[in-house]
């Protein structure tokens, strides 16, 4: 006879979920026991880093990727973290254990009382199965929701005990099914969406996440280049998707309404791609585009599409669509933009280092194809004038601005990516968010390093104060945090760097080497 424990582990392994990201309890270890070779567990030891890790490690490999909790109190726990996975569209399939179905009513010791509501709405799709034979099919089921476009989180709440039932005869189809979603647009769209790019006197291309994460970065670029037209970040970016050396490549829009178009003043046609318009965080009324500009969006989110505030949207496969503009769009006679500048290097000066001078020192000795994760959110614009990254998947960043993101993420990200090198830049505020990831860098040998920058003070929320003209807000600096001992309560090797020899030094011996470190590194506020 087959259980739903063997059925269940027989999908989760012909649909590559063997590597699952958790924190374990007691309505969990009936699904774990007997743990398979060919499966991987990586102990987070709270739930936060546990699905930080797993969101990392899924857009990294652009798979869906298991994630086992603690009932209603683990999930509670990963619902920031969540609410990441979410706007990012990661293919999580977060499992949670669920009390014995007889002992729910009664709200025994760790019932998920109200199971499937719980992470709604950061979830996909949400589901307890009716009785144990459902539980396979649910599985089944959540896989493929996760990974269709758009794809992103789901959650299956599963009572423990039912991994030893009976599963359903004919539950062996499960295992090999294959669910594809097709999303082409047809030759009259595209010669349509063709037609406006070629008559356009000043487009401008704008690039989302979903570019670097359907990995279509290479047509942006074909694009850009026969219609030789700049190209910008998506505001709040949480990837990066075009080549920020590239002669086209103008950098990161700011995230205010009013910003935003004054930036676009001058274009005739705005053509974003893979993100939705627009990711804005600080509130600056205007008008969403100059007057006079058209904009298409061309999403594989439905949400994305409809709530966009002005401008028409096209639902459609990312790469698939990118591609084929590149085959039938007619080249652009007009010349290519200028590169734009890049800025000078930052001078030594006394005291606490300038955070240009650390990203210059970065960017001089980080490998070319080097991953940054960053969390350093008052120096985040000047990461992007001075960090070069050419390749895909070179950038993350939390997808909805929820702290603890960037240090669990390096980590499941360079255990995605063994073979290139993940820098987490994270700032003294940040890094307590996800901190516990530390310990499963230590003790899976994860080598990502983590460069952490201390000002004393939570940089961005000064900045916006000011915006916002709050004075005398309490609660805004951090003083007193040593990292490097929090390193070492980890097992973490740690570093301390004040100065640009030492950071040049510490950079050195963290690259050198195959272990994770942590480099606290004190900057000017
Ligand atoms: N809590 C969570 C989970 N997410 C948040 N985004 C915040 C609080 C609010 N917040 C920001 O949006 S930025 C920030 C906070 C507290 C300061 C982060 O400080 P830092 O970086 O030291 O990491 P900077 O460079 O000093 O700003
Ligand atoms: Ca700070």
């Amino acid at each position: 006879m087959t259980t739903v424990h063997q059925a269940c582990y027989d999908i989760l392994r012909s649909q590559g979920l063997t590597t699952f990201f958790g924190n374990p309890g007691s309505n969990e270890l009936p699904f774990l026991r007997d743990f398979p070779e060919d499966f991987q567990y990586i102990l987070g030891l709270h739930e936060g880093a546990v699905v930080g890790m797993a969101d990392g490690f899924a857009q990294a490999l652009g798979k869906p990727t298991l994630v086992n909790l603690h009932s209603a109190a683990g999930t509670g726990n990963a619902m920031g973290a969540l609410a990441n996975a979410w706007n990012s569209h990661t293919p999580l399939v977060v499992t949670a254990g669920q009390q014995v179905r007889s002992m729910v009513g009664v709200e025994a010791l760790l019932a998920n009382v109200d199971a499937a509501s719980l992470p709604r709405p950061l979830v996909k799709w949400s589901c307890e199965p009716s009785c144990a034979q459902e539980v396979p099919l649910a599985l089944s089921r959540a896989i493929h929701m996760a990974a269709a476009p758009a794809s992103g989180p789901v959650y299956l709440s599963v009572p423990y005990d039912d991994w030893k039932q009976q599963a359903a005869p004919g539950v062996e189809h499960l295992a090999s099914r294959s669910v594809e979603v097709a999303g082409m647009p047809g030759p009259d769209v595209l010669r349509r969406l063709a037609g406006v790019l070629e008559t356009a006197s000043n487009p401008v291309l704008i690039v989302g996440p979903d570019v670097d994460a359907s990995n279509a970065n290479g047509a942006a670029v074909a694009l850009a280049d026969m219609l030789a037209m700049p190209v910008w970040m998506a505001p709040s970016a949480p990837r990066c998707s075009f080549p920020t050396t590239h002669p086209c490549f103008r950098g990161l829009l700011p995230a205010g309404i009013a910003s935003i178009s004054r930036l676009l003043e001058g274009h005739d046609l705005v053509l974003v791609v893979g993100a939705p318009v627009f990711r804005y965080h600080q509130y600056e009324p205007g008008d969403f585009l100059p007057k006079g500009t058209r904009l298409i969006s061309i999403t594989c989110d439905i949400n994305e599409a409809t709530r966009a505030p002005m401008g028409d949207a096209i639902i459609a496969d990312i790469s698939g669509t990118l591609c084929a503009l590149v085959e039938v769009v007619r080249p652009a006679s007009r010349s290519m933009p200028a590169a734009r500048a890049r800025p000078t290097l930052a001078d030594e000066e006394p005291g606490p280092l300038t955070p240009e001078r650390v990203f210059d020192i970065l960017d001089e000795m980080a490998p070319r194809n080097a991953i940054y994760v960053n969390e350093s959110t008052s120096t985040t614009n000047i990461l992007w004038q001075r960090l070069r990254m050419t390749e895909q998947g070179s950038y993350y960043f939390a997808a909805a601005g929820g702290l603890g993101f960037a240090l669990p993420a390096a980590v499941g990200i360079q255990l995605a990516k063994p073979e290139r090198r993940v820098i987490g830049v994270i700032g003294d505020g940040s890094a307590n968010y996800g901190i516990q990831a530390l310990w499963t860098a230590a003790q899976y040998n994860i080598p990502a390093i983590f460069l952490i920058l201390k000002n004393g003070t939570y940089g961005a929320l000064r900045w916006f104060a000011g915006v916002l003209e709050a004075n005398n807000v309490p609660g805004l600096d951090v003083p007193g945090l040593d990292f490097c001992a929090l390193a070492h309560g980890y097992g973490v090797e740690a570093l301390r760097a004040d100065s640009s020899t030492a950071l040049i030094a510490s950079l050195r011996q963290a690259l050198d080497g195959n272990r994770p470190v942590l480099i606290e590194v004190e900057t000017r506020a």
